[in-house]
């Protein structure tokens, strides 16, 4: 039985979620087909039992697995012959650094930047709750929210400064090859390319390549979302 991940999807199928992008990037590095089926917003609660709050969420032979960190480690345990998600326990723990920093810093750095486009990009059935979650978030209207990010993003780009200084040393955070690490950071670059066309990278920006190196992966599979590159 192929393993099935909820998926976020907006309109057009755009597959937006830097969350759920991170465990298809985990499915593919372990080779295991998976169906990445479409879920707005508003169906996350009919998945299953109607405990989960947040995709992504994958069935796999009977067990259903909630969060991408869970996911990726029920993927390194229970798949053990696919090419490793971590490199080691050493690996992992290192991992969890960069988890945290994606979710305490790049996400926080991006969502502002492109919390409209986001909006714009749902399904009308989901619009309403997202503006209304979402400003209580922010406690201001996402169109100002994002208004003035021509002037602000510069101060985004300088905070990519470790991740630009190690994607200039070596391909991958991984090293030669991709691991875990690079489908957390890389999650929250594919959430703006999909959503938005708001040029996030000057174009010489050695994060951009790896952006790239990592659209490449696996038969491309971050590029089968409508996308604005
Ligand atoms: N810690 C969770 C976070 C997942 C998460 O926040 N997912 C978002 C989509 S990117 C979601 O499902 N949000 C539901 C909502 O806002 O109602 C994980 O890593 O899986």
């Amino acid at each position: 039985m192929a393993v099935v991940m909820y998926d976020l999807v907006g309109k057009d199928d755009r597959r937006f979620s830097p969350n759920c992008w991170r465990s298809r990037m985990a499915l593919a590095h372990k080779g295991i087909a998976a169906e990445a089926r479409p879920t707005r917003f508003g169906e996350i609660k009919a998945i299953g039992d109607g405990v989960c709050r947040t995709i992504p969420v994958i069935e796999d032979g009977g067990r259903r697995i909630v969060d991408s960190w869970a996911i990726a480690e029920h993927l390194e345990a229970t798949y053990p012959d696919g090419p490793s998600l971590f490199g080691g326990p050493g690996g992992r723990a290192l991992t969890r650094f960069v988890l945290h920093w994606t979710t305490q810093t790049l996400h926080p750095g991006v969502a502002p930047l492109i919390i409209h486009d986001i909006y714009e990009h749902l399904q009308p059935e989901d619009r309403d709750y997202f503006r209304e979650s979402r400003e209580k978030m922010f406690k201001r209207p996402l169109a100002e929210v994002q208004a003035g990010r021509e002037e602000r993003v510069d101060g985004f780009r300088k905070s990519l400064g470790p991740l630009r200084a190690t994607v200039k040393e070596q391909p991958f955070l991984g090293g030669e090859h991709p691991l875990y690490a690079d489908y957390i950071a890389f999650g929250a670059f594919q959430w703006v390319r999909v959503v938005s066309p708001f040029p996030l990278l000057e174009a010489d920006d050695p994060v951009r390549s790896w952006v790239d190196r990592c659209l490449d992966l696996h038969g491309g599979i971050a590029r089968t979302t409508p996308a604005y590159d």
